[in-house]
């Protein structure tokens, strides 16, 4: 899950809502959507599950995206465009030619376009990618506050310079042993954090 982790933290810092849709849910069992489902829990984002096969939660992801314009990431190959298609009703082609693409290890989206789902709501396509860097203004004791399921501990660090690391006494690793945040999210968040440092001595 790095990528949503990574990505709703530029996504919060642009002021721009997450909404976590775990795609091609016909392929999940009823425990892996649970599993998925309780990682995002504490976070309050809103999560739900589609599939462009069997047409499951279109309607409900079609009631998020009213009104709004929304932005479509994800790695290549997660079913951006098949959602797209559906949710515009418009002839997508590029869908098609995805697999073989793929073994070329090409990616098929190249360019932003904008669908329109109705008059009040549209829909971008990004181009597929992989790597995405956050933002280079944020700093190491920032990062945090880009993880709403760690904010309601964060004042109550020994120190108010805990980076939620090493440090003795931290509220955050306290939440994450009574299960209050989930592991993959903590993990994610050091990967994360030593970036943010890597790129704070690059400047
Ligand atoms: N099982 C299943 N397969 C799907 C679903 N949605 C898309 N696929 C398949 O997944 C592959 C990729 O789908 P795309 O919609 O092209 O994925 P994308 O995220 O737009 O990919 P890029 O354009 O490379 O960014 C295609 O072979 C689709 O047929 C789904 O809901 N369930
Ligand atoms: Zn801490």
């Amino acid at each position: 899950m790095m990528f949503v982790d990574r990505m709703s933290v530029i996504a919060l810092y642009n002021k721009i809502e997450p909404i976590i849709c775990f795609s091609k849910a016909d392929l999940l069992t009823a425990e892996e959507k649970a599993a998925l489902a309780q990682i995002y829990q504490p976070t309050g984002f809103s999560t739900l599950f589609t599939s462009s096969v069997n047409m499951l939660g279109i309607e409900n992801l079609k009631t998020r995206l009213h009104g709004k314009i929304s932005v479509f990431a994800g790695n290549s190959g997660v079913g951006k465009s098949s959602l797209v298609n559906i949710l515009s009703a418009r002839n997508y082609s590029q869908v098609g030619e995805i697999s073989a693409k793929l073994k070329r290890g090409k990616h098929t989206t190249r360019h932003v376009e904008l669908f329109t789902l109705d008059e009040q709501s549209f829909i971008a396509d990004t181009p597929g990618f992989s790597a995405l860097s956050l933002p280079e203004e944020l700093k190491r004791e920032q990062l945090a506050r880009f993880f709403p399921d760690f904010m309601e501990y964060l004042d109550e660090c020994r120190f108010n310079t805990c980076l939620h690391d090493k440090e003795p006494d931290c509220a955050v690793k306290e939440a994450l042993n009574e299960s209050k945040i989930s592991k993959s999210r903590y993990e994610n968040y050091l990967i994360l954090l030593q970036e943010v440092i890597a790129n704070e001595r690059s400047f």
